[in-house]
């Protein structure tokens, strides 16, 4: 387990193909959130990534990135969190680019900052979903099977509930926190107020905040003080 990991309870997603002025940028990195991450689905490229890093790192706030294509591995970042979709049929999502990357860039990669993450990705209507081919009909027992896949045979540092643009059953990623062991359960989709923060992490180590940044940026700095 990475030091940084451990006591994160509330990560804001920030994604490099979105607008943000400098002012909400300063009132999201001085939040009190406990890390900056910068992902996204689609549209993310080296000049946007490293435009984002560098507005952040006027900050103290921790700032990683979630690596979701070839294009957009920048140096310099905190940590780099690896997906691994756990419930895709299709390699490409689990191991397949992972392979390319390591063969590519094998002899520069910083292992040590890089923590992979076991997706399982519930909501059939997202970019991420429909991206990875993710077999979404889940029910809470089927999901939690896959994060005991993660957490016990793969021996993933964090399994990632990811519900992006709505937000999830609670009961499900109830019984997926109590299915782990030594992973760390992330939460992330449709928190967009205090009230939902509150809710999600009360069933997960740490909630993951995006849209709502761009969406209601006074809601979005809510969910700071409700986990915290
Ligand atoms: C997306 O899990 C994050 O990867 C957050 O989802 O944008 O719905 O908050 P939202």
């Amino acid at each position: 387990m990475k030091q940084m990991i451990k006591p994160w309870r509330h990560v804001f997603k920030l994604d490099p193909d979105r607008e943000i002025d400098d002012n909400a940028l300063e009132a999201v990195c001085m939040s009190g959130t406990d890390a900056i991450m910068v992902g996204g689905s689609s549209g993310v490229t080296y000049d946007n990534t490293v435009d984002l890093l560098s507005r952040v790192r006027r900050y103290e706030v921790p700032c990683v990135l979630e690596v979701s294509n070839l294009e957009m591995i920048v140096p310099g970042f905190d940590l780099y969190m690896i997906p691994m979709v756990m419930n895709t049929a299709d390699s490409m999502w689990i191991t397949g680019q992972h392979q390319r990357a390591v063969e590519e860039y094998g002899y520069m990669i910083p292992w040590d900052l890089l923590v992979p993450e076991g997706y399982i990705v519930l909501n059939s209507d997202s970019t991420v979903a429909r991206m990875t081919g993710a077999q979404t009909e889940l029910d809470a027992a089927g999901a939690a099977a896959y994060a005991q896949v993660a957490d016990k045979l793969m021996s993933l540092p964090v399994v990632y509930v990811e519900y992006s643009g709505s937000f999830g059953d609670m009961d499900t990623v109830k019984k997926i926190h109590q299915s782990v062991n030594a992973a760390k359960l992330f939460y992330g989709g449709g928190i967009v107020d205090a009230e939902t923060a509150a809710k999600a992490a009360a069933v997960c180590d740490t909630i993951v905040v995006g849209n709502v940044v761009y969406d209601n940026l006074k809601q979005a700095l809510l969910t700071v003080k409700a986990v915290k």
